[in-house]
């Protein structure tokens, strides 16, 4: 706002809005410092709901037609731990995703279970930080709902999700897996799902089987793969290097909108 314009806002804003009321509405109209104020508080509303609702807001969706014939897989994609490489030798029978911290009911959902809550499929592009994309469609979990399930107690901020693969094979044994966190915002966007199936099939190993997050406003690297767990934290400080996923403790940015 330029030095005069405030100026007169100030003015306007400091002046009776009752008195200027009962001067009727046709001077109303007519004194530019009134104008001015509505105008303003327009801007102002704008503005400020702009700061809230663009976390809100869909991430594009594709037609069936424009799905990536290859789509691309990264990091992981075809995880060596032994938990691992037993429950895919199992077909998955035995898995279950385990939701507890900071929840009322902890749960443990087979893939069944997790099949029969309310779903959300969508065709998204996928954007990779180092700068490639591909388009695919997802059909899991909304997240919300299944919070809701387990019901968040008033203290949780966080979502940590925990993976099943080592990333870093340098790492100490026992550290140097993947994990993620994102915040309620996010966990409560309609997008935000636990994916089972892609392009219409079973979700495959390479792209994270048999669960992975899609979180449609974010970059690659804050969809886990091979989720294991749903942790419902007030910080995540105590993971891994404390800057809340795999990535984020080797410089990149906790949140990666896009
Ligand atoms: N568990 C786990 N999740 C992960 C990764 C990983 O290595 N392990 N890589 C991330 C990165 S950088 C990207 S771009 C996407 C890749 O998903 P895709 O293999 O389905 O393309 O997964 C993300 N989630
Ligand atoms: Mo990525």
């Amino acid at each position: 706002m330029s030095g005069p314009d405030r100026r007169g806002w100030l003015k306007a804003a400091g002046a009776s809005l009752a008195g200027l009321w009962l001067a009727g509405c046709d001077r109303l109209n007519a004194s530019p410092g009134f104008t001015r104020l509505l105008s303003t508080g327009e801007d102002l509303t704008r503005r400020a709901q702009r700061l809230v609702t663009d976390r809100k807001a869909l991430a594009r969706e594709f037609a069936p037609t424009d799905i990536s014939p290859d789509f691309k897989a990264n990091g992981s994609t075809d995880p060596r731990d032994p938990e691992y490489l037993a429950l895919k030798a199992a077909g998955f029978e035995g898995y279950r995703l385990v939701v507890d911290g900071l929840v009322e009911r902890p749960l443990s959902l087979s893939l069944a279970e997790l099949r029969a809550l309310p779903a959300r499929s969508q065709i998204t592009r996928h954007d990779c930080v180092e700068g490639w994309s591909s388009i695919g469609k997802w059909t899991g979990a909304r997240l919300g709902p299944l919070l809701d399930r387990a019901g968040l107690k008033p203290q949780a901020r966080y979502l940590v999700f925990h993976c099943a693969d080592t990333l870093d094979p340098s790492a100490p044994p026992g550290e140097g897996r993947y994990y993620e966190s994102i915040d309620l915002i996010d966990a409560y966007h309609p997008q935000t799902i636990l994916a089972y199936a892609m392009n219409d099939a079973p979700l495959p190993v390479k792209h994270g089987a048999p669960l992975r997050l899609r979180v449609e406003r974010q970059l690659g690297y804050k969809h886990a793969k091979y989720v294991m767990r749903v942790e419902a934290v007030d910080d995540f400080a105590r993971f891994g290097d404390g800057k809340g996923g795999f990535w984020e403790d080797r410089g990149y940015q906790w949140y990666a909108g896009i």
